[in-house]
């Protein structure tokens, strides 16, 4: 059976997403046989450049119109469009794939999780957090499950971007509360939570983020808009959203967590970094480094460097030999991949959207932290 897939959004995420369903057939032979079949947005004259660019059949301009025509629905539009569509796909019986954060609020992540339990374990839904289907994640899960680093005491991450410290860096949905949610916190902090929930978030081992204390930044009030500058008096709209954040985090099981993210971390363009100390070992993960992960045993003076990048390591054997590293485009791939699959076979899918939805539990509990200026429980 060939699956069609109908995919909202054609920019960045749209690229990602449409170069990983071309990858499919050539190296994950066993993925279940797709079509390309409609790309929806509201332009028509980018939207057919960019069907063409990207191998899509046809365009439509009303989402509507497309949630349940289709066997697949992929929700790549900005945060504001993820619940409306992604919903009515879900009534439809039609399978969501759907951009992280969930959604802008508690309260759309609540009614898509809701509306997924209401499809059934048959119609996947997931959230595309895909820093998940990075080989060396996945074995630094591996090492965790089994135990290697014992009990966990402290877990950190931070993700760096510097895309607007340059106040005349033009407005975007990204600045703006309505359309996005949230800033640094809801677009990098939902994969720092999200990799930590993975990793450490078993009751066996840190269990799931119970409290948090949460501090927010916007260090540039207002922005040019597209085309203009701050500086020639033009127009500009008003940021209203976080710039950055920080947050202390502690554990069910009594771990400690530390979180950071910005967009000024001035000459860091897209540095994630996750440490985890237990009490036989700590390991360390950095994004830049993505085919390596550190690790350090029981006492030892310094950590070692795995290359995760063996036949035998998580996907590594659908691409190169050994040695011959793969880069950020290869995640989409492999959650494509493990998402369509699911769809095939009609089983569960993680990250599902009770996934997003524990995500923006803790990233709005760290906004509700910021205001009260106190810990607040998580959920
Ligand atoms: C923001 O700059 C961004 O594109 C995020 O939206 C993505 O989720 C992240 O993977 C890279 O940075």
């Amino acid at each position: 059976m060939t699956l069609e897939v109908g995919v909202l959004g054609y920019r960045f995420m749209g690229k990602a997403h449409a170069n990983a369903m071309a990858r499919l057939p050539m190296f994950f032979p066993d993925a279940p046989e797709i079509q390309r079949r409609v790309l929806v947005g509201r332009h028509e004259e980018a939207l057919s450049d960019a069907a063409d660019r990207l191998g899509f059949e046809s365009i439509a301009t009303d989402w509507a119109n497309v949630v349940d025509e289709v066997d697949v629905f992929y929700n790549l539009g900005p945060n504001h469009v993820h619940v409306e569509p992604s919903v009515a796909a879900l009534e439809a019986g039609t399978p969501v794939f759907c951009e992280k954060p969930l959604a802008p609020t508690l309260e759309g992540a609540d009614v898509m999780a809701e509306a997924a339990r209401d499809a059934g374990d048959a119609v996947p839904a997931g959230c595309a957090f895909n820093y998940r289907f990075v080989p060396a994640i996945r074995y630094a899960k591996r090492l965790l499950e089994a135990g290697e680093l014992g009990e966990i005491h402290h877990v950190r991450a931070r993700y760096l971007q510097d895309w607007l410290v340059d106040p005349d860096a033009p407005w975007s949905w990204r600045n703006d509360e309505e359309m996005a949610g949230s800033g640094a916190l809801g677009d990098l902090g939902s994969h720092s939570v999200d990799l930590l929930r993975f990793l450490v978030g078993d009751v066996g081992l840190a269990g799931e983020i119970d409290r948090v204390s949460g501090h927010l930044q916007t260090f540039v009030e207002e922005r040019p808009t597209e085309g203009s500058s701050a500086q020639n008096d033009s127009e500009t709209r008003p940021v209203t959203v976080d710039d950055a954040y920080t947050a202390q985090l502690e554990f069910e099981n009594g771990a400690m967590g530390t979180l950071e993210g910005s967009r000024f971390a001035t000459g860091h363009k897209n540095d994630h970094v996750i440490e985890i100390h237990g009490s036989a070992g700590s390991l360390r993960f950095s994004l830049e480094r993505l085919n390596e992960l550190e690790v350090l045993r029981g006492d030892d003076r310094g950590y070692e460097t795995i290359l995760v990048t063996d036949e035998d390591d998580p996907y590594v054997d659908h691409w190169w030999p050994p040695g011959h590293v793969l880069g950020w485009e290869h995640t989409f791939v492999h959650e494509n991949y493990e998402f369509l699959s699911a769809v095939e076979s009609g089983s569960d899918f993680a990250p599902n959207f009770d996934d997003g939805l524990a995500a923006q539990q803790v990233l709005d509990a760290i906004e509700e932290s910021d205001d009260g200026g106190e810990w607040v429980e998580v959920g």
